[in-house]
């Protein structure tokens, strides 16, 4: 027999189980994330729908708690740690769309950052539209993207930085790749919170972009400009 205040979250109606989601996102429990995301799946949601809906904006919520000291370092991580569960569950659903391959994609988040669930978010979608992605993980130095891109040949390199510190690294990575005679070879592309339009213009790269959605429409548009270039 189920405690009284026990919450099933089977039993809620999608706009209640939502909430508790939010709820459980905030308290870390990885286990509540899984479940409901699950049921939400079930229920018919898109698994875009759950991540934009539930998980997103649950993470929206921790983020503005941490910013406002409400929360700290090991809170977020355990809503961290609760987010990429949920995350986990819908990576295979967004790739499984049978989208015609697109281009090829290397990103990481850049040296001295790891945060990591908004990159994982811009890699889960891009496979999802048919993009072959090479995740190089957090924490990035020059080398290892350069590394990457000699290896890899990608048609983009993506980078993402959480940080006001560590965005300017971008920087260094494009200015490194122009030394080298290589800026042109690849769309370059930029995201994370603390960046804007203005800053990706400032920093030389083709593009900024505010979400994953966004990263999607842009590496279409800026892959098939380009291999309408090369086929000119
Ligand atoms: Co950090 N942290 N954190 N943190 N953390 C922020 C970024 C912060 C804004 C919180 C705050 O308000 N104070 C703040 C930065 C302030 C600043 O620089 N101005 C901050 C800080 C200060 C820190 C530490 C320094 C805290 C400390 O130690 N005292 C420390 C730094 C560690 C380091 O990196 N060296 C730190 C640590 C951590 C945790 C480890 C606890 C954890 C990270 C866990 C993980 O990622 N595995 C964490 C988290 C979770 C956050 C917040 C709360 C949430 C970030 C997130 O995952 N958002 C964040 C607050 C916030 O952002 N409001 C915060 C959800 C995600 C879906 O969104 O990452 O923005 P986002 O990604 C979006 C877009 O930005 C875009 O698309 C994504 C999907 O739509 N995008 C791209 C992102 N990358 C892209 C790349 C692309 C394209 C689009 O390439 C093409």
């Amino acid at each position: 027999m189920a405690d009284d205040d026990e919450i099933i979250l089977s039993e809620l109606p999608d706009e209640e189980l939502v909430l508790q989601m939010h709820d459980d996102l905030y308290d870390g429990l990885k286990e509540e994330i899984e479940e409901g995301t699950r049921i939400l799946l079930d229920r018919g949601w898109t698994p875009y729908d759950v991540l934009t809906g539930a998980l997103v904006s649950g993470m929206k919520i921790v983020g503005d708690d941490f910013r406002d000291g409400i929360l700290f370092v090991p809170e977020v991580l355990l809503s961290a740690n609760a987010m990429k569960a949920g995350m986990t569950i819908l990576k295979p659903l967004l790739a499984e769309t049978g989208a015609p391959r697109m281009g090829k994609m290397v990103i990481g988040t850049v040296k001295g950052d790891i945060h990591d669930i908004g990159k994982n978010l811009v890699a889960m979608m891009m496979e999802g539209a048919g993009f072959e992605v090479v995740d190089l993980g957090i924490n990035n130095a020059v080398e290892k993207y350069l590394e990457a891109i000699a290896t890899e040949q990608p048609d983009i390199l993506g980078m993402s930085a959480l940080l006001t510190t560590t965005m300017p690294y971008m920087k260094v990575v494009i200015d490194t790749m122009k030394e080298k005679g290589l800026r042109e070879d690849y769309i370059v592309l930029v995201g994370g919170a603390p960046l804007n339009e203005e800053f990706g213009k400032a920093i030389g790269a083709d593009a900024y972009c505010r979400d994953a959605a966004v990263a999607v429409e842009t590496a279409k548009t800026l892959v098939a400009r380009k291999h309408n270039q090369l086929s000119a």
